[in-house]
């Protein structure tokens, strides 16, 4: 039994996220923790929110709120959608957490213990019209790497390079617009990270059987030179880590907080620690899944996260990591992520532009979404919700395959045998051919969900499911009924078996739909099958399961494109 360690990038708390954020991290790690959960791996699921920084502050400021109170009740808003949604983390931490100050103040120390971070008078930007400093998205403007005229001052978003609010061309200041900026000095803490270039170039190369979207990312900052400059890792902020050598002070360093991607990607292991706490657990629990020493050392960590975010996971993290010289756990494998469109432009937050976690549950079951957007993943490339594939996706695959498949059976199986699986019959050839082709697809399904081929996997198990509307059509238990009612028998129970296995292999993707089609056999098996398992046996009773899957008519259709913006 393989120890699984899995990490969905961190939603930054600022606001209700987007479908595009969803299907780039939490989305696609769930499907996999539950896969290999199912498989009867040991897995333990970790998330939380990033609360520190220029953009918890912003959002607070504009909801009128303290920056903690905004936290806390933007954290609750955003666990209650990851429930709705069925995502099953093990734990949904804050990386405000005691956990989290204290383990980054902890590395912050180790790193300065092995000389890795300097202090350097930094230049600083500094707004007349606001009265205070600027720091990362307090500073908008032209990009230098690829002109995009809104980037921010901690990256551009459409280059993915990392940033300084002193690197923008024609700065403004995110909170007035004003112009009338200033740089000013003041004293911050570098983390030397171009002393890892060595370490990390050798760490990268090692990653052969990495996803070319990850290490083409990393190697692309890790060689221009320029993605691997010390960077500060301070701040003038009030809200965050307080600037400490683990319990000291440190001098010069008053009022100062942690940069927020300093201490983010920590809080993976901090929330680790929240996890252990929540749950009645040790330290040496924790630390089991972090420290090489302590029993992580047989531990695979698979992080996931949308592709702005690599760089830091694969280098400032790492370099945080390997920089501590302490045997922390590095990660094993990252799935990286293209862009999710909006009908063909940008999702956009500030804009309020596509569809937003919290309506689209309003709108329709978690299982609709989570099946588009996992069959449509933005794995080789971006890819484009439309409401129109949103709804030919729902309409074909979950109504008239796999929902059809379900209810044509049972209400069948009911009307001609009761409510209990009839006796009699043989398998015939038939059988035999359809279980010859569900077994090799399930190896193919298993194999891209090893592989974390998430649009492969989903096609192979549309395909599986398509399998039983061909088998009922072929074998035509209705017709057959008439003349060889033993035969049709055999035949329902057949169909049992499909959809109590299509029960256990959709419920990664759909587990909410998959739950109501294990309630047909009321059966609790959720484990992962190699191959169709036997038929089930005569006289187990069986329900006829109500509403599982409603189509989207035109007209709905119609209306959403209208309410949320469609094309421009
Ligand atoms: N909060 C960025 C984002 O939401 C950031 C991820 C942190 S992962 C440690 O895209
Ligand atoms: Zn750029």
């Amino acid at each position: 039994m393989t120890r699984h360690l899995i990490t969905s990038a961190l939603p930054y708390i600022n606001g209700i996220k987007h479908l595009g954020n969803l299907v780039g991290s939490q989305l696609p790690a769930d499907v996999y923790a539950r896969f290999l959960r199912a498989k009867g791996d040991e897995v333990l699921f970790i998330c939380a929110t990033d609360e520190h920084g220029t953009p918890a502050e912003l959002a607070a400021a504009k909801a009128g709120k303290d920056v903690a109170d905004f936290c806390k009740d933007m954290w609750k808003i955003q666990s209650d959608i990851a429930d709705g949604f069925g995502l099953s983390f093990d734990h949904f931490g804050r990386s405000s957490s005691p956990q989290n100050h204290a383990l980054t103040q902890a590395f912050a120390a180790k790193l300065y213990e092995n000389g890795l971070i300097s202090e350097v008078d930094e230049e600083q930007v500094y707004s007349h019209t606001d009265g205070r400093y600027l720091p990362d998205r307090y500073v908008e403007g032209t990009c230098p790497n690829c002109a995009y005229e809104n980037a921010r001052g901690d990256q551009c978003e459409n280059c993915t390079k990392q940033l300084d609010p002193t690197d923008l061309i024609n700065p403004r200041s995110a909170i007035s617009g004003s112009t009338e900026l200033e740089v000013r000095a003041t004293k911050h803490l570098y983390l030397k990270q171009s002393m890892m270039r060595e370490k990390l170039q050798e760490w990268i190369d090692s990653k052969t059987d990495w996803p070319i979207l990850t290490t083409s990312i990393a190697k692309k900052w890790l060689n221009d030179g320029d993605g691997l400059q010390d960077r500060s890792i301070t701040r003038d902020l009030d809200w965050g880590v307080p600037v400490k050598r683990g319990d000291e002070p440190w001098p010069g360093m008053e009022g100062k907080v942690f940069y927020v991607w300093f201490d983010a990607p920590i809080e993976y292991i901090g929330a680790t620690a929240e996890w252990a706490q929540a749950n009645g657990k040790t330290d040496a629990d924790w630390r089991s899944w972090w420290r090489n020493d302590e029993g992580a050392q047989n531990v695979r960590y698979t992080e996931f996260m949308a592709k702005d975010n690599i760089p830091f996971h694969t280098l400032s993290f790492p370099a945080t990591i390997m920089g501590s010289e302490e045997p922390w756990k590095l990660v094993d494998y990252i799935k990286g992520f293209n862009w999710l469109l909006y009908e063909g432009g940008k999702f956009s937050t500030s804009q309020g532009r596509g569809v937003f976690m919290n309506q689209a549950l309003e709108l329709f079951p978690a299982d609709y979404w989570r099946w588009w957007l996992i069959s449509n993943a933005p794995e080789g490339s971006d890819s484009d919700f439309t409401w129109e594939s949103f709804q030919g996706q729902v309409n074909k695959d979950l109504a008239d395959v796999l929902g059809n498949f379900a209810s044509r059976l049972t209400k069948f199986t009911r009307s001609k045998f009761g409510e209990t699986l009839p006796d009699g019959g043989e398998d015939s050839e038939l059988e035999t051919k359809l279980r010859e082709e569900v077994n090799a697809r399930l190896v193919t399904l298993t194999k891209h969900l090893d592989a974390i081929e998430l649009r492969k996997a989903a096609s192979e198990l549309r395909a599986i499911w398509a399998l039983g509307n061909e088998y009922l059509q072929e074998a035509a238990p209705w017709s057959v009924f008439k003349t060889d009612p033993e035969r049709a028998a055999a035949i329902v129970r057949m169909g049992f078996g499909l959809l109590d296995l299509y029960a256990r292999i959709s419920a990664p993707f759909i587990p909410h739909l998959s739950a109501q089609l294990a309630e047909v056999l009321n059966s609790n098996d959720t484990s992962w099958p190699s191959t169709l398992p036997h038929t089930p046996k005569a006289g187990t009773p069986f329900t006829v399961p109500e509403n599982l899957v409603a189509k989207i008519d035109d007209e709905t259709r119609d209306e959403l494109i209208e309410r949320f913006g469609g094309r421009d």
